[in-house]
């Protein structure tokens, strides 16, 4: 049988403090919680998910490079790097693959330095607002992008 494809999920900065404070604005899940939803979900989509965590900048660049030839799709929480990184930007677009950012809260109701990310220019779509479910939607989301993809 063929193998599934692989969504490559990254996490930015402070995500590993996910559950533990701020609950009011990002849930109470935890990182791991998180995960274990995302590897559920991904079981039934037939995707295998790789679920990863940083709080280094220069690491999350070299996990999106390296998913250029281990990763089918990206989903990505760039967390506050969203906001700040053409680093995280350029490796995005390097990437060539469909690339789904999240945000557990949705940054257009937040402070205006939050309504800005770079990454997004390189996403194909962007998920916000709906907590930890948002993952959940990313994954499917990036069902129908591969699938897409496989029948051009
Ligand atoms: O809403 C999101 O998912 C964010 O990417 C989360 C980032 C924030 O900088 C973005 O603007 C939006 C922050 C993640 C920090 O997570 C914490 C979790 C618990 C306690 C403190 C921070």
């Amino acid at each position: 049988m063929a193998k599934p494809p692989k969504v490559l999920i990254l996490n930015g900065p402070n995500l590993n403090m996910l559950g533990v404070r701020e609950t009011a604005i990002y849930g109470t899940d935890t990182l791991a919680d998180i995960e274990r939803t995302c590897t559920r979900r991904a079981k039934e989509l037939s995707l295998a998910v790789d679920f990863r965590q940083s709080n280094l900048e220069g690491e999350l660049v070299t996990w999106i490079q390296e998913a250029r030839t281990g990763a089918d799709g990206i989903v990505i929480n760039p967390g506050a790097y969203g906001h700040t990184s053409i680093a995280l930007l350029d490796a995005l677009r390097m990437a060539d693959k469909p690339v789904v950012e999240l945000h557990l809260s949705n940054i257009h109701r937040r402070e205006a330095f939050r309504h800005h990310t770079y990454t997004s220019q390189a996403a194909t779509g962007v998920i916000c607002g709906f907590g930890a479910h948002g993952y959940v939607l990313a994954l499917e989301a990036m069902a129908e992008l591969i699938s897409e993809k496989d029948r051009a």
